[in-house]
């Protein structure tokens, strides 16, 4: 499945466009205008793009707690996530949430979610309702290599199995559980080894390359559509920031190997490859950017002049009626 020039232009859109609201995030959290845990995505962006390319409003999706990313690839509103993370009425959760509680149903964004491994059996339920719902829709699940360690995992991946379940599970491999790594702390080694001892068809590929993930991920989401049951994909990978934004987070990763990544850095060398096969102009490049920095300062304005929930709000939508 490769790519046309059509696609190559909008998964370097949505790439650049999740970097540039997470660098906007990230200056805005270190000024001291938002509150709150925030994990940013950045250098992880091919994988929620090249992965949601391949899925529509009707295909489900359930993110973890680094999960902007995923939002912006489904097609969430900016402007809404904007305020949402800046604790806002007008937010997609009316400011209840915050960065890690970010859903819009709308586009089959199921949610982000705080509590690691939790999305997987969520997700799992959504390939169910795909399954009894007969219209060729599939769910995705977005994960960490930490969330391996988690027993919902492997409960995710036995239901997903034996149903046959239209679910692709999407690994983000980006070697670290806040300072654990995952060589240390991954008995089976290989993380793809674990899909394989439930039977599921499972791949590992390069995570920082968005035309890689598109192919795997077309391929996967096509086996789904075919009723041939659940498959995994392990995108390696790294994240350029500490796990959450902080200055008084010590990272513990050595300085070469984040060196090493950062050289690998998604965004960039895309552009790069784009430039070189006349795929985009650096003039082309200039306006994506602008129009994208234009959103950006759109969703913030917008989070700015939003007012704060009141404390009268606080136990609304907490409990059904
Ligand atoms: C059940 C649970 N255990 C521990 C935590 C604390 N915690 C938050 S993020 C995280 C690391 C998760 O690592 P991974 O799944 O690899 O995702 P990454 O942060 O690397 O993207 C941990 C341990 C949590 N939120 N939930």
């Amino acid at each position: 499945m490769v790519p046309d020039r059509q696609t190559l232009i909008e998964l370097y859109t949505t790439m650049q466009t999740i970097r540039r609201f997470e660098e906007r995030v990230a200056a805005e959290f270190f000024a001291g205008a938002i509150v709150g845990f925030v994990h940013s995505y950045i250098g992880q962006e091919a994988i929620a793009t090249g992965v949601c390319q391949h899925l529509s409003k009707k295909d489900r999706i359930v993110s973890h707690h680094r999960g902007h990313g995923h939002c912006i690839a489904k097609g969430a509103d900016l402007k809404k996530m904007m305020a949402e993370i800046f604790g806002k009425k007008t937010g997609y959760c009316k400011g209840k949430g915050g960065s890690m509680h970010i859903a819009d149903f709308s586009i089959g964004m199921l949610g982000a979610d705080g509590i690691v491994g939790a999305g997987l059996p969520i997700a799992t339920g959504a390939a169910m309702a795909a399954q009894l719902e007969r219209k060729g829709n599939v769910a995705a699940v977005f994960f960490g290599d930490g969330a391996c360690q988690e027993g919902e995992f492997h409960e995710a991946l036995n239901l997903a199995a034996i149903w046959k379940l239209p679910l692709l599970f999407v690994c983000e491999n980006n070697h670290w559980a806040v300072n654990a790594p995952a060589s240390y702390s991954l008995a089976a080694g290989n993380i793809t080894r674990m899909p394989e001892a439930y039977h599921i068809p499972s791949k590992a590929i390069h995570g920082n390359d968005v035309e890689a993930v598109y192919r795997a991920a077309g391929e996967a989401v096509e086996m789904l559509r075919r009723g041939e049951g659940p498959c995994f994909l392990e995108c390696e990978t790294y994240r350029l920031h500490k796990h959450f934004l902080s200055d008084a987070l010590e990272d513990v990763r050595p300085h070469e190997e984040r060196k090493a990544w950062a050289e690998k850095d998604p965004v960039t060398s895309f552009e790069t490859k784009l430039l070189r096969q006349d795929v985009l102009t650096h003039a082309d490049i200039e306006r994506i950017n602008e129009e994208i920095m234009e959103r950006v300062e759109e969703a913030h304005k917008f989070a700015i002049d939003s007012p704060y929930p009141e404390p009268q709000d606080a136990l609304e939508d907490v409990y059904s009626k």
